[in-house]
């Protein structure tokens, strides 16, 4: 069972899984959380899986409604070959056990060429060996499935999840086999007008099993969710809630060795404790310059749960964003989950995020990204917060909504639930964000609303965002723009995606005189901004859209009107690399890319890159020592 907390009002309140919020209606959380699962005692479920493409979902139905028939239920344990030997007459019409072989994780888009556009459902089985020792709880644990995942083990269904990016747990501890074990589970990418995102995005759906699976291993009672954060008032807090028949009245501790310090109490009656003690003085606080991590370890009974925390505030103060306590400008980039690469597959082992996030921390000399549009996997936000990256995590509430439909509202807060419940540790993360260029309207307003109550429930040591639209007015040839959302008044960051002198607005060379009003006593960043180019194509001549020369020149009227906006605190332009998205087929220049990355797929970085780069560097070098 999970517990939630409310640190807003310093009051615990645990509901299984639900909290109350500011609307009057419950938050839906995780039933298990299983914090730094990683760590844990797990046997590793990636590598070898078999897989079957079942487009008309046969193995979940019959053609007349009912359930699968026998010959398509690939979820059997049944060994399919043996069985036919026996009764030549069986008709069975799928054997996972000798379908095709592929690694993952992955996206099947790189399986076979005939997978690339593919967006139904997709069966994988993996057999295993166990040994589970007694009184051992066990989880099947997924980073992440694209989109409905249909989990079968040993034959029985064991759950389902929707929503392609945040991890899942379901318990099998009674299900589980000493000896061979088989893990089926059907994936669906296709996603509806319901769905969260809907169909139509801008970027590669990338269905499959996209991060690892694992069999995770646990006492009885043990260490469901844990945190230790620095709080507004300088102390550090942590909390610890457990899972389990001792859940209760259990001694636990947290100890952070290099602080000397240690933190000890008692769980209530519902396995839920929180504490705090002032921060020690010689406390190394995090930051992109000196992204100090400490080990800390969560202790109750005999589960103890390891973690590395930096320890940073983050507030926003009139129109500025304090970082411990000092201004900070966020340079930064957006990014899709897409590794380097001509045939991606998102595929993010730790070399290739370490690739993409150097780039931004070193080439263009940033400190910010943005994760777009979607949570990225764990190891990402990992390594932001070892190498030093402030981080934008956003949830894929994209575009066009089904606004007043409650069970897509579900699906936001659930997904919102398990994005902030997995990353609640992250330094690296300054902004959760509830949704991307959404317009305004009242069931909008409301959905939305619901969404930022559940992040102040949940959190408040970070800030609160989404990447609004703005409404603009040309007088007399000159253009002015400003946001005009109600939602305004509720988020402590205001962001916003522009994209003047490339799909409207002035020419390049009126870029820099438009005037962007402050409405609101807010700092404002642009979440996006950008401009299509194919590496390669300078065109320094006629310098057309698509041309690097463009895209440079787009860059310096950009960034020149940037710094002309008072209340300007940040940016992360679209985007570091050209990425795949079906809606973008310009035979010569896109061929299924946006290509508004600053380098190429396969990384090669086009003029603008070194535009940006430079900015950020004057700007570096601008900044006063200590300011971030
Ligand atoms: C946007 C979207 C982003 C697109 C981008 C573009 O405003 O937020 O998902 O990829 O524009 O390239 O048009």
């Amino acid at each position: 069972m999970s517990r939630i907390f409310n640190v807003v009002t310093g009051i615990i309140i645990l509901c299984g899984l639900t909290v109350p919020t500011a609307t009057g209606q419950d938050a839906p959380g995780p039933e298990i959380v299983l914090t730094n699962s990683a760590s844990r005692e797990h046997l590793d479920l990636t590598g070898a899986w078999t897989y079957s493409i079942d487009p008309y979902r046969d193995g979940l139905k019959s053609f007349h409604g009912n359930g699968p028939g026998l010959g398509h239920r690939r979820y059997e344990t049944t060994d399919v070959e043996s069985v036919t030997r026996e009764n030549p007459t069986a008709r069975y019409e799928y054997d996972m056990r000798r379908e095709k072989i592929v690694t993952l994780p992955g996206s099947w888009v790189n399986h076979a060429p005939e997978l690339r556009h593919y967006d139904g459902l997709m069966w994988y089985a993996r057999e295993f060996d166990a040994s589970p020792e007694s009184g051992q709880r066990a989880f099947l644990r997924f980073g992440a499935a694209n989109y409905t995942a249909h989990v079968y083990f040993n034959g029985e269904l064991v759950g389902r999840h929707d929503g392609g990016f945040t991890p899942f747990a379901f318990e099998v501890t009674d299900l589980l086999q000493d000896g061979e074990n088989l893990l089926v589970v059907g994936v669906d990418a296709q996603r509806t007008d319901q769905t969260v995102p809907p169909p139509v995005t801008d970027w590669e759906t990338y269905g499959g099993l996209t991060r690892p699976v694992r069999l995770i291993y646990t006492p009885e009672t043990f260490i469901d969710e844990a945190r230790a954060w620095l709080g507004k008032d300088g102390s550090i807090m942590a909390e610890i809630a457990l899972d389990g028949p001792r859940a209760g009245g259990r001694d636990v501790s947290v100890t952070i060795d290099a602080l000397g310090l240690t933190l000890d109490g008692r769980t209530d009656r519902n396995g839920v404790w929180q504490g705090s003690t002032p921060a020690p003085e010689d406390l190394s606080l995090w930051s992109p310059e000196s992204p100090a991590l400490y080990d800390v370890a969560f202790t109750a009974g005999n589960d103890t749960l390891p973690e590395r925390i930096g320890f940073r505030t983050i507030e926003a103060s009139g129109t500025d964003i304090l970082l411990n306590g000092e201004p900070i400008y966020l340079r930064g980039i957006s990014m899709h989950e897409e590794e380097l690469g001509a045939d991606p597959g998102r595929i993010m082992t730790e070399p290739a995020i370490r690739a993409l996030l150097s780039e931004i921390k070193d080439g263009l000399n940033g400190n910010f990204v943005r994760l777009a549009h979607y949570p990225h996997s764990e190891l990402t936000t990992r390594l932001a917060d070892e190498m030093g990256l402030l981080v934008w995590s956003e949830i894929p509430v994209y575009w066009l909504i089904d606004w007043d439909n409650p069970d897509t509202l579900a699906e936001a807060r659930t997904m919102l639930a398990e994005n902030m419940t997995r990353d609640m540790n992250r330094a690296s993360i300054i902004i959760w964000s509830v949704a991307n260029e959404t317009p305004v309207g009242d069931d909008r307003n409301r959905f939305l609303g619901t969404l930022i109550d559940d992040v102040r429930t949940r959190d408040d040591s970070r800030l609160v965002s989404a990447a609004l639209l703005t409404t603009s007015e040309t007088r007399n040839g000159t253009m002015r723009t400003w946001i005009d959302d109600p939602l305004a008044d509720n988020l402590d960051i205001l962001a916003v995606n522009t994209y003047n002198g490339w799909y409207g607005g002035p020419a390049l060379d009126g870029v820099d005189d438009i005037i962007w009003e402050s409405r609101h006593d807010k700092p404002m960043i642009f979440s996006e901004l950008g401009a299509g180019a194919l590496a390669g194509f300078a065109d320094e001549e006629i310098r057309r859209k698509f041309s690097e020369s463009f895209q440079a020149d787009y860059y310096r009227a950009t960034l020149a009107m940037s710094e002309k906006i008072p209340h300007l605190k940040g940016m992360s332009p679209w985007i570091l690399k050209d990425f795949r998205s079906p809606r973008r087929q310009h035979p010569v220049y896109q061929q299924g890319w946006n290509r508004k990355g600053l380098i190429s797929e396969t990384g090669q970085r086009k003029q603008a890159f070194y535009v940006l780069s430079d900015f950020y560097r004057n700007m570096q070098t601008a900044t006063p020592a200590g300011e971030e």
